[in-house]
């Protein structure tokens, strides 16, 4: 199996599972990936998503075995990206949070994979690669979106070029990452963040997501227009009016998740 799912209530905790190539992606991973993906959406008990990696490394981006180098002309990587671009999609589209626990090195779309998810935890140990530059590449699976809106162009453009091994703790102090935690405590920590999402008001961290997506490109204008409508939305949930009653009743809410 490249990839595991476990139950958890709440939650499902997916984990990458080619630990002998540090998970690098191949064809059959990333099919059981966006499968494992389109699972948790359809269960209604799952509320959060955590994402993870067996063995020492997150995930060593593209299995460079797996796509044909040719001596006479340039490879067909056009279908190889056409999956990565789901699988970037899917994790943005999700109607619900998503972890991510780096466990070890995240490599090319490996990094970018982790950063395409909400909330990005690094083991002490771990260190963000991308590694495109090395091998005649440019990042991708959202690399150059993601990396200038993270870390500033600056940044972004040296960790392109230079292609140079960032550690947690760095990636923490520039924003590129929620947090740093020691490795012993990593997936506990990540696991106890996924139970916590799982018991919040989903439907709105559903629409902070498409918000916050937006905010990337739209003028302010656009924004305020877009925050009047997920807002409306919003608030038309159960799960607003029970916040609200929770509030005066000084209690803590009983979220459901729930969209009407
Ligand atoms: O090219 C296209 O198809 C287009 C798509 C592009 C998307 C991309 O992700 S491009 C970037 C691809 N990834 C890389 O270039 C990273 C390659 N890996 C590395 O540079 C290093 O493995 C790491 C820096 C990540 C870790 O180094 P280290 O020294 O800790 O481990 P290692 O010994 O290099 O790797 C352990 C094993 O995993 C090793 O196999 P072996 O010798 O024990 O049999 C190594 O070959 C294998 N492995 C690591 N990364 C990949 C891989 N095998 C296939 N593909 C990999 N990406």
């Amino acid at each position: 199996m490249t990839v595991l799912v476990e139950k958890h209530p709440g939650y499902r905790q997916i984990t990458l599972n080619r630990p002998d190539r540090l998970n690098a992606l191949n064809a059959a991973m990333h099919g059981a990936l966006v499968a494992a993906l389109a699972e948790a959406e359809a269960d209604p008990e799952c509320r959060a998503i955590l994402v993870t990696g067996a063995g020492r490394g997150f995930c060593a981006g593209q299995d460079l075995g797996d796509v044909a180098v040719k001596d006479d002309g340039p490879p067909d990587l056009k279908e190889v990206l056409e999956r990565y671009n789901t699988l970037v999609r899917k994790l943005r589209g999700l109607a619900m949070p998503v972890v991510c626990a780096v466990n070890g090195v995240a490599a090319g779309a490996g990094a970018n994979l982790a950063l395409a998810c909400d909330i990005v935890l690094a083991a002490k140990s771990a260190n963000f690669i991308q590694a495109f530059a090395r091998i005649g590449l440019i990042p991708d699976c959202g690399g150059t979106w993601f990396l200038p809106r993270l870390v500033g162009t600056a940044r972004a453009r040296a960790l392109a070029m230079l292609a140079e091994p960032l550690p947690a703790a760095t990636a923490a102090e520039w924003g590129l990452i929620w947090q740093m935690v020691e490795d012993d405590r990593l997936i506990a920590e990540a696991q106890a963040l996924a139970a916590r999402l799982a018991t919040q008001a989903t439907t709105a961290l559903a629409l902070m997501k498409r918000a916050l997506d937006a905010a990337a490109t739209n003028p302010l204008d656009r924004q305020l227009d877009l925050e009047r409508d997920l807002q409306a939305e919003a608030g038309a949930s159960p799960d607003h009016r029970e916040g609200v009653r929770a509030f005066l009743d000084k209690r803590p809410p009983a979220f459901t998740g729930r969209r009407r």
